[in-house]
């Protein structure tokens, strides 16, 4: 990759990009969202098409010389069609939250009561939770995972059938495990409710049947496109047959949340990239990577516990795990993890016993060690990598009073600042990613 214009113009952006690239390369980057974007979707990014204003869809734009735009546009909307499976899709969102509150808008009228599952539970901040608009401009009630971590279908039960949501989500951001479409889809079919799935997290699992597909029990699916999926920023909408065969002009609704009701002008740089990826996404190669990324997972998995990790719902289905690593600790792993350039996010877990910014856990997960070619011998690094960090720090725990815990916050940072072992896991972690250079 080279970037000769962007060094001319403004040399001190190119540095920034310069070391975030070194970084990236040196780093095992374990959060479970991101992805490394392949180099077409890349350069597709980087095209022209930015130049252009786009208001509406193909072939109905308000502005002129949008033809091949609108080739382009078709090209994604046709593409993600055969890729999930669905009759009708919206490929226009910025992103995941606009995708999701386009749907609210489209099946809800504000203060209308909607369900999703608890973001302390591994939820999503748009399907409900008091921080995000969503909490705000609807009633929302959440529902549930039980201690073990699996989703507590009875208690989903009760909060649908008590509160009858008008439209209910299932999907979340930290669940390890496979999710009950069909289950939840049927209590909330009792209500009359639509049933959106936010498959972001697990979008390229269900693309290649490695997680069974929510299609046959929802109304809707919305997705990013920048996860496991390997392409660049984006949300989608899709709508199901089951949908459309409860009204079939719905989806008129859809495209209407995104274009007028929130978003004017599509990022036509961003379609053509999406566009590029769904094609990469068609082919072979893409379903055998996405069931190494599960292979990966659930071997990082069974190493971490018998280095005595406690995980949650003891194991993964997928390419995400979470440990309960005990009260304040998440935030004291994941900072002594960043100092040995491994990166991964602390995390509330079921029941947890603090809060979302002291949580007691941490999230990992495994697509880009696997996009970077790394497998089971790798894998059985990593668990000792962050086992040995956590040896490191094992006398840092949560204290009783507010003075101690911001005192031993301080200790603890200059602690992590001056440790010779975390400095050797660093230069070890580095060593192996240079076996697996990012893009090759
Ligand atoms: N914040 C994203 C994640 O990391 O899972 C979800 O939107």
């Amino acid at each position: 990759m080279n970037f000769d214009n962007l060094k001319k113009t403004d040399p001190l952006c190119y540095d920034l990009v310069l070391k975030e690239m070194e970084r990236q390369e040196n780093t095992l980057e374990l959060i479970p969202s991101e992805c490394i974007a392949s180099l077409s979707t890349i350069e597709a990014l980087g095209t022209p098409l930015t130049n252009k204003y786009s208001e509406g869809y193909a072939w109905k734009r308000y502005y002129g010389g949008n033809e091949y735009i609108d080739e382009i546009e078709k090209l994604a909307i046709s593409r993600a069609k055969e890729l999930f499976k669905v009759p009708y899709v919206n490929v226009q969102p910025y992103s995941g939250s606009p995708a999701n509150f386009a749907v609210y808008c489209a099946t809800c009228e504000p203060w209308d009561t909607i369900a999703g599952q608890s973001l302390l539970d591994g939820g999503h901040l748009t399907h409900g939770w008091s921080a995000s608009m969503t909490g705000k401009f609807f009633n929302s009630v959440q529902y549930h995972v039980k201690g073990d971590g699996y989703i507590d279908i009875e208690n989903v039960r009760k909060v649908i059938l008590e509160n009858k949501p008008k439209l209910v989500w299932i999907g979340a951001s930290a669940y390890p495990r496979e999710f009950p479409f069909k289950e939840i889809a049927e209590i909330a079919h009792q209500v009359g409710a639509y049933v959106a799935a936010d498959i972001a997290h697990i979008s390229w699992l269900v693309v290649s049947w490695v997680h069974p597909s929510p299609n046959p029990y929802v109304h809707i699916i919305t997705t990013t496109t920048h996860k496991t999926l390997r392409w660049p920023r984006g949300g989608m909408i899709m709508v199901t047959d089951l949908w459309l065969q409860k009204d079939p002009d719905l989806w008129k609704k859809i495209d209407k949340a995104v274009f007028p009701w929130l978003q004017w002008w599509p990022h036509n740089h961003q379609t053509l990239a999406i566009a590029v990826a769904l094609w990469e996404a068609l082919s072979p190669s893409f379903v055998e990577q996405n069931f190494q990324i599960v292979r990966n997972a659930k071997f990082l998995a069974e190493k971490l516990q018998e280095k005595g990790f406690r995980l949650i719902s003891w194991g993964t289905d997928n390419h995400l795990i979470l440990l309960d690593v005990g009260p304040w600790r998440g935030i004291f792993l994941q900072e002594a993890l960043d100092k040995a350039w491994i990166t991964l996010n602390k995390n509330t877990i079921p029941e947890e016993p603090v809060s979302a910014f002291f949580p007691s856990g941490i999230r990992l997960g495994t697509p880009i060690m696997t996009m970077r070619g790394m497998k089971e011998h790798e894998m059985k690094k990593v668990a000792d990598f962050i086992y040995r960090v956590s040896e490191e720090i094992k006398e840092f725990s949560y204290l009783d009073t507010k003075e101690e815990r911001l005192e031993q916050m301080k200790k603890f940072k200059e602690y992590i600042e001056k440790n010779d072992s975390l400095l050797k896991i660093k230069k070890e972690v580095a060593e192996l990613c240079s076996n697996f250079p990012i893009y090759r």
